[in-house]
């Protein structure tokens, strides 16, 4: 792994905002893959920070200032993103599930999204179900993208797609799925069209949806 991956994680840990856009800005001189840096280096980082509140050693003021940290290099790093994009621009909407404000892995995946060329909508956190139907028929969207993070949210995504079937529009959107609880299996249960376990992967998934693999 390239040396900067650990030092943009470490930075990250850190809660050392300077240091990771020095180093955010070293990935770009030298030409090491922004994309990697973001997956390999400021996430991994903030993953770490979700350990480290799990075992009680941060709290939530660490874990903000870990995230600030990681969204300045995020910001750094977005415009030197190299993806293969998709030719048209396709919509999609994406939000946080009702009672749910942890929304970094959602602003990932938007930021994926929009360097490999898909118009986002993004709703924000907390959205009800009705709201994520409501902007996608509004918006004409092809997929409803739905994030969440906490196992009592959750079911909060089967709401959307039980709706969409009552209201006779189920056909008219995927619908994709994904966030720490969520899994494949969950996602076959609620009859999602799609899960990604992370941003990379949606990235990969939302294109296949759409009928342009690159
Ligand atoms: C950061 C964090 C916070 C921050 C959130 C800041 C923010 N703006 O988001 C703060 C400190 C505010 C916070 C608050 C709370 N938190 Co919190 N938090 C976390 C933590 C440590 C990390 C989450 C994170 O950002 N990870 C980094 C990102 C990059 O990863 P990610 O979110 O998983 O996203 C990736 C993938 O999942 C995927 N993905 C995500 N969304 C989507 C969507 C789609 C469509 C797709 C395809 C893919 C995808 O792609 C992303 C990028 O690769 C987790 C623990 C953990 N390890 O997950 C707890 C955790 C989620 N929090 C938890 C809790 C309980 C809370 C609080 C209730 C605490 C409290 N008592 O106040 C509140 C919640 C308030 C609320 N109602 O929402 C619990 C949830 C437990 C449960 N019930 O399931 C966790 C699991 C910690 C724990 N073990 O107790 N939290």
């Amino acid at each position: 792994m390239n040396e900067l991956f650990q030092k943009l994680s470490d930075a990250v840990v850190d809660m050392d905002e300077k240091s990771v856009r020095e180093l955010s800005h070293r990935v770009i001189e030298e030409k090491v893959d922004a994309f990697d840096a973001i997956d390999k280096g400021l996430t991994k980082g903030m993953d770490r920070a979700g350990k480290l509140f799990e075992e009680e050693e941060y709290f939530v003021p660490e874990l903000l200032m870990c995230a600030d940290a990681m969204n300045a290099g995020v910001e750094i790093l977005k415009p030197h993103i190299k993806i293969k994009g998709i030719s048209k621009k396709h919509k999609a909407v994406i939000g946080v599930i009702e009672g749910d404000t942890h929304d970094i892995g959602k602003n990932l995946v938007k930021l994926m999204l929009e360097t490999a060329n898909f118009n986002v909508i993004d709703l924000g956190r907390d959205v009800s179900p009705q709201t994520f139907i409501d902007k996608a028929i509004e918006n004409k969207a092809e997929i409803i993208m739905i994030s969440s993070l906490m196992t009592t949210t959750m079911d909060g995504m089967a709401d959307v797609i039980e709706t969409l079937k009552k209201q006779g529009i189920r056909d008219k959107f995927k619908v994709v799925i994904g966030g720490g609880p969520v899994s494949q299996s969950f996602a076959d249960k609620i009859g999602a069209d799609g899960y990604s376990k992370d941003a990379a992967n949606a990235v990969k998934l939302c294109q296949k949806i759409v009928g342009e693999e690159v």
